[in-house]
């Protein structure tokens, strides 16, 4: 049976933040579908999903977010979405109940992709792996973007089977940006009072960020 909005959800450790957020889900998208994309979490994360009857893919080695994500909306597809494929971190905790506008963003027909830009600056570092990301969109589309690795994102279904598979772990969103301008859709932000459990300049922080970075150059490479 085919459902009008499947939500795809990583998360890795997030057992935490999770609970909240597919509450929030749950009320902001009645009737949706949803599939937790887990991926090496070590603690109870899958469990948690489990708890708020929601599908899980928990592959059996850890694939990355970008990995874990195309197996969460693959299996999202094969049950048919009619309106809107929607992704979500899972660590947005009860803000994730903005993220139907993204999806009236993609009704009122400003883009065939909604990106939400977080409306207040949360932790982070000193801009580097943001500040990459966004020059290397702006060189393979010309397009300026204040969110280019947002996690939250809206399309048609349609879309989301033309930038399928996503690039690997955190080069999923650049990729994703990348393939559907190429495709010809049209990508549009939506500004969003998001929150999120930001990592700031610890070296938890700092090691996340090269790990992003790392990934931005792979995904730069494979499509220049
Ligand atoms: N499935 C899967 N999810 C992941 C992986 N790494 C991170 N995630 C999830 O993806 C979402 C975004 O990752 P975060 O670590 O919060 O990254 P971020 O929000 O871009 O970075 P910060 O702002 O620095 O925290 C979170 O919900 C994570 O749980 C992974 O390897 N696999
Ligand atoms: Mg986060």
């Amino acid at each position: 049976v085919s459902v009008e909005i499947g939500i795809a959800v990583t998360a890795r450790n997030e057992a935490d933040r999770l609970p909240s957020t597919l509450a929030a889900l749950a009320e902001a998208f009645p009737g949706a579908s949803v599939v937790v994309a887990d991926d090496g979490s070590r603690d109870g994360t899958a469990g948690a999903a489990l708890r708020a009857e929601v599908d899980v893919v928990s592959p059996p080695r850890p694939v990355g977010k970008g990995g874990a994500a195309t197996l969460a909306v693959e299996l999202l597809l094969a049950g048919g979405v009619e309106r809107a494929v929607v992704l979500c971190d899972g660590d947005l905790g009860a803000s994730a109940r903005e993220l139907p506008k993204l999806v009236d963003a993609l009704d009122r027909r400003e883009g065939d992709l909604a990106v939400a830009a977080f409306r207040r600056r949360l932790g982070g570092g000193f801009g580097v792996a943001l500040g990459f990301a966004r020059r290397v969109i702006r060189s393979l589309t010309g397009l300026e973007l204040a969110a280019p690795i947002s996690g939250q994102r809206a399309m048609r279904p349609e879309v989301a089977h033309a930038v399928l598979p996503f690039a690997r772990g955190f080069g999923m969103e650049i990729g994703m940006t990348v393939d559907a301008h190429r495709a010809g859709y049209r990508l549009v932000e939506v500004e969003l009072d998001l929150e999120h459990r930001a990592t700031g300049r610890t070296p938890r922080g700092f090691l996340h960020r090269a790990r992003q970075l790392a990934a931005f150059a792979r995904v730069y490479a494979s499509r220049r």
